[in-house]
């Protein structure tokens, strides 16, 4: 029988021979035995290891307290590394930021029960917007000797496991040799070309420490597919004879085009297409680019949704057609036809009278972009291009308007301040002069910010749209914390989104990230109090009648650095400044109007299926044809 330090200095020994070589295949072509004794717990950390998954975000508990251990001896050894975390949403996030901004697959440990179920609402995120990350929460045992305190009481099997798999995809490792099956499964999962999201490993407290021989070498690595595209030509010269044809084409850029940059300009330089934005695809055709009409959709814009309704044929690339970006549905009103790439069959087909262009955004737009050059198919497009111009001007002087706004007189703040839009303005111009990242958490700073954001890359906004996460922007910081090479980055949050998710105020300093959040604050969930006045004329519950100082909230925590963005465009200028300098983590406040003054907000300019414009919204919807 073997004593705890034999067992642990067992553990250590592999760890140090992995840190040693560099990683598990280097470790054994130096003479690690391919099969070992372990634990589940180390082999889980071993096997993520070997797909390159070696950060892990974590709050411990009873649930688990086995893959802890294992992670300290890791991590002490220089294999791992952890970080602990205040709050199971944030942490869900900062692993999706992570995942999403520098590209790594991280794991979030949690605790059984209640921990484990705020870490699965968060990875609503990570769903919704398509980001691979493993989610490992711990799980009742398996002998079944009783209730185990938190697990979801009811005398049923695997709760955890279904509830999960509704989400995304899990395993319950009620086998410990099931954790090569189920790595092979998540590392699809975590990592699928065009449909990744979160991959729950739900790990019974008792199989944590129980024992299993491993073979080493068979753990799965990363999968690298290859890209795919349509095999003959046929259906991509239809496509361009399509184009060729029409003279109103319009492309939608979806939230898939994100890092396809080059193709989507190739394509709609050759298709002599204006190039309608997600929230999520801001930056994919540089913002100066005349053919870039910003976004379309249900908050859209004056271009992006003309573009939209006037177009006779849709181009859609990586798109999933949610409600918000083409209005419900009724977004194209002229529209006959759709070609649509994308590599996901269900939402390639999504509209009717398709021609589906199946496959890597990249590979596909590229050859169709060929055919469209040799066949001269911007011939007839001169009128349409040079009425989208105008539109996109019209837009431009009307955002202008609304960036050069004075200070407004606010009931709440009882003296003038600035509207939303020139604030937010003002931050995301510093922003691109100091080449940070931008997270925008949800309500009208979200809708506000990808009305506004002048984006010429892919990557310099992360919006989480998929989901409308409130807390998310300020929590997605928290993933430089562990990244490779962290890039600065600015939060712009809402008042209502900050106080979901305060807890990186803490978590930022203890694990040294550099950024900064900027709080829009109007007192109120505004883009809530906008809707309800919207549709019913009459605010109901969106604010409430407690001041908070934020600037001695955040400086309450050691390390911290907060400022008044004050009331005017160069107060805030110079605070950006100064909390830039702050070599940390910083916190602007920024008090911002809330009231029905047209120039503090950016209109609305699609239609949605919500409230009481279902009526209307679905009325159209029936008797069009897409
Ligand atoms: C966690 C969560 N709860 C509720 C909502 C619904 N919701 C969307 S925006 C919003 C209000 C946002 O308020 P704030 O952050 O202050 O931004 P503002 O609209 O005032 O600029 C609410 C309640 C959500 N998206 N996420
Ligand atoms: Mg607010």
């Amino acid at each position: 029988m073997l004593t705890r330090s034999d067992s642990e200095s067992a553990v250590r020994e592999r760890a140090r021979a992995v840190a040693k070589a560099g990683g598990i295949e280097q470790a054994l072509a130096k003479g690690l035995p391919k099969l070992i004794e372990c634990s589940l717990s180390e082999a889980l950390v071993l096997g993520l290891l070997k797909q390159g998954v070696r950060k892990y975000f974590a709050i411990f508990g009873h649930g688990s307290t086995d893959l802890g251990n294992v992670l300290r001896i890791y991590e002490e050894e220089g294999v791992t590394r952890t970080i602990n975390c205040r709050n199971e949403v944030e942490m869900a996030h900062a692993a999706t930021a992570l995942r999403w901004q520098y590209g790594e697959v991280s794991a979030v440990v949690t605790s059984i029960g209640p921990g484990a179920m705020q870490a699965f609402a968060g990875s609503l995120a990570a769903a919704s917007n398509g980001v691979g990350v493993y989610h490992i929460y711990g799980d009742e045992t398996t002998f079944g000797e009783g209730y185990n305190m938190q697990q979801v009481p009811k005398e049923e099997q695997g709760l955890f496991g279904r509830m999960t798999a509704v989400m995304g995809q899990s395993y319950v490792l009620h086998t410990p040799e099931g954790v090569r099956d189920a790595l092979r499964r998540g590392a699809l999962c975590v990592n699928h070309p065009y449909r990744a999201g979160p991959f729950y490993l739900l790990l019974p407290l008792n199989a944590q420490p129980a024992k299993l021989t491993v073979n080493l070498a068979a753990l799965p690595v990363k999968p690298e597919l290859p890209k795919l595209a349509p095999a003959d030509d046929k259906v991509i010269e239809q496509a361009a004879a399509m184009i060729a044809k029409a003279s109103k084409v319009t492309i939608k850029a979806g939230g898939g085009t994100r890092g396809h940059d080059t193709a989507v300009r190739r394509l709609a330089e050759a298709a002599g297409a204006p190039v309608v934005l997600s929230p999520g695809s801001t930056g994919v055709l540089p913002d100066a680019h005349p053919q870039n009409m910003h976004v379309g959709g249900s908050k859209g814009s004056i271009s992006g949704n003309y573009a939209m309704a006037e177009a006779e044929l849709v181009v859609v690339i990586g798109s999933r057609a949610v409600c918000q970006a083409d209005c419900s549905g009724i977004g194209y009103k002229n529209a006959r036809a759709v070609i649509n790439i994308n590599g996901d069959f269900a939402d390639l087909t999504h509209y009717n009278n398709t021609t589906g262009l199946p496959g890597d955004i990249g590979a596909v737009a590229s050859r169709l972009a060929a055919k469209l050059e040799a066949a001269g198919a911007t011939r007839n497009k001169k009128d349409w291009l040079e009425t989208c111009a105008a539109k996109k001007a019209e837009w431009a002087a009307y955002k202008r308007k609304r960036f050069m706004c004075a200070p407004l007189r606010d009931e709440v703040w009882q003296k003038p301040v600035l509207p939303q839009p020139a604030a937010i303005k003002i931050v995301a111009d510093f922003a691109k002069q100091i080449s940070a990242a931008k997270f925008f958490d949800a309500g009208d700073v979200q809708a506000n910010g990808f009305q506004i954001v002048e984006d010429d890359r892919t990557g310099d906004t992360f919006t989480e749209a998929g989901a409308s996460y409130m807390g998310f922007a300020a929590s997605a910081l928290l993933g430089s914390a562990l990244a490779d090479k962290p890039r600065y980055g600015i939060a712009f949050c809402g008042d209502g989104s900050f106080m979901m998710n305060p807890q990186i105020l803490i978590d930022a300093v203890e694990h040294g990230v550099r950024g900064m959040i900027v709080i829009f604050d109007n007192r109120r969930m505004a883009a809530i109090t906008g809707l309800q006045l919207a549709q019913y004329r009459q605010e109901f519950r969106t604010n409430d009648r407690v001041p908070v100082d934020y600037v001695r909230l955040a400086s309450a925590v050691a390390g911290v650095f907060a400022v008044s963005g004050g009331d005017s465009a160069d107060e805030l200028r110079t605070a950006l400044k100064k909390a830039y300098a702050h070599n940390g983590f910083s916190l602007v406040h920024v008090p911002v109007y809330s009231g029905s003054d047209e120039l503090a907000g950016l209109g609305a300019w699609g239609e949605w299926n919500v409230g009481n414009w279902c009526e209307d919204v679905q009325g159209a919807w029936i008797k069009q044809d897409l």
